[in-house]
């Protein structure tokens, strides 16, 4: 199994330096494996006359341009392909937002769905053919196609929560390294598939097994293929849970690319990192599983509260199981004008547990009031809630919300640090402006 090399250099490459190296590779890393075939023609020598003659105009800029890049104004659609509104944070590898306003439906659209890569996505996607190992630790290990995996085991569709760790991170000052994700890395949509746990229990789980360990078919940003993007694991406890799904289907068709198709896990309440895409191989381990990605201080934090910017020890860092609570106002959208009744709505949620009360207030925390909150419609799933509120006058105001989950913890109105910027989640605050 590919180890993390502590002292490897960053592997995210400048922009020029990437279309200096091998224009095709950072065309086709910027605008996937489907908008290649149809831009090939650029890197085959498209002057910056064609370029003009395309755009209409000339570019004022041409002398900066990386050589190979395809102006955004063709290609911006491209990257996001089959996705709906989500805000590009980073193109190599593909890290995509979903702005909050646009998370308003109880069940996330496919469209809708952030998408947080490490590496490149594999060129091959197709459902026939896609095998799955089961090995390590077990009885019996197997090689399982989708085809097997549907014949062989109960088929279950479940809402199912996926949250990047990093989420919120962009609020953290100092500021931490990573995908300045604001509010949009959470996403519930509809998985069908089947239980990880029942496919486990047929393969016959060792008793010294602790760990799984889960390998994909994406590339490692350096194009090395001994070296894997990501490689995430889950105490075994966990992965035997009943909520923990092989996925092949997503709101009912078939998984987006960037999502994982044909094949993901979805370990729902825990960072989205547990939940492998494009899913190859599940390895039981006897020892914590030590993948890229599991070490260090990825997707850990520290095993005590810090101070901002203070430095921490790195075995003073845990892994991050369960995700917090946490709510998201999706409607009113932030920064736009209302009337002076309006109906608030939104989601909460908090890992392995449900969300007990949901409160919202309009003067900056000094009265709340409680609003009506849906039943989980599953384990796993995010719970909605919405509430008609009236403000007393015209001008600005703050809607904030505030989640409580069953074991009474509370979203914090301030941020608690940690050197990387993971679980942030404070209160979800949105500004109103009332006429
Ligand atoms: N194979 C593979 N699986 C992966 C990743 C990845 O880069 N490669 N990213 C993980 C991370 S960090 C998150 S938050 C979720 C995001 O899932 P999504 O892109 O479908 O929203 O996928 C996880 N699974
Ligand atoms: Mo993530």
């Amino acid at each position: 199994m590919t180890q993390d090399n502590p002292s490897a250099p960053p592997q995210e490459r400048g922009l020029y330096e990437t279309f200096e190296h091998d224009p095709e590779g950072a065309d086709r890393a910027f605008f996937g494996r489907l908008a290649h075939a149809d831009r090939r023609g650029f890197l085959n020598g498209a002057g910056l006359a064609t370029m003009g003659a395309m755009l209409g105009m000339a570019i004022p800029f041409h002398r900066t341009m990386p050589q190979g890049l395809v102006p955004a104004a063709f290609a911006s659609q491209d990257v996001l392909t089959g996705k709906d509104g989500l805000t590009l944070l980073n193109d190599r590898p593909i890290n995509a937002e979903t702005p909050a306003h646009l998370l308003d439906d109880a069940i996330t659209p496919t469209e809708r769905h952030f998408i947080r890569n490490n590496g490149l996505p594999p060129d091959e996607t197709d459902a026939a053919g896609w095998t799955l190992s089961i090995d390590g630790l077990v009885d019996t290990p197997m090689e399982l196609s989708i085809e097997d995996l549907k014949s062989r085991f109960e088929t279950v569709t479940m809402a199912l929560v996926i949250e990047c760790g990093g989420n919120g991170r962009a609020a953290f000052d100092p500021p931490a390294r990573g995908n300045q994700w604001t509010l949009g890395a959470v996403a519930c949509s509809n998985w069908t598939g089947v239980r990880l746990k029942d496919v486990l229990t047929a393969a016959g789980v060792k008793p010294e097994v602790v760990y799984t360990a889960h390998v994909g078919a994406d590339t490692h940003l350096s194009g090395d293929p001994d070296k894997l993007p990501i490689s995430r694991g889950v105490p075994i406890a966990k992965a035997m849970t009943d909520d923990v799904l092989i996925a092949f289907e997503m709101n009912g068709g078939p998984l987006h690319v960037q999502n994982g198709a044909p094949l993901r896990l979805v370990v729902p309440g825990w960072p989205g990192s547990c939940s492998q895409k494009w899913l190859r191989r599940i390895t039981l381990r006897d020892v914590v599983h030590d993948g890229p990605k599991m070490t260090g201080t990825s997707y850990r934090v520290p095993n005590r509260p810090v101070a901002p910017g203070e430095e921490v020890d790195k075995k003073d860092f845990v892994i991050i199981e369960r995700m917090p609570v946490k709510s998201l106002i999706t409607s009113p959208q932030t920064d736009t004008g209302v009337g002076r009744s309006v109906e608030v709505r939104g989601h909460a949620w908090s890992g392995d547990r449900t969300i007990s009360a949901v409160d919202l207030s309009i003067d900056f925390g000094a009265t709340w009031m409680k609003a009506n909150l849906d039943a989980p419609v599953n384990s796993g799933a995010w719970q909605n809630w919405r509430a008609d509120i009236a403000f007393p006058q015209a001008g600005y105001y703050e809607v904030w919300a505030r989640a409580t989950d069953s074991d009474g913890a509370m979203q914090p109105f301030a941020i608690n640090w940690n050197p990387k910027g993971y679980l942030n989640n404070t209160m979800h605050r949105v500004a109103v402006q009332v006429s």
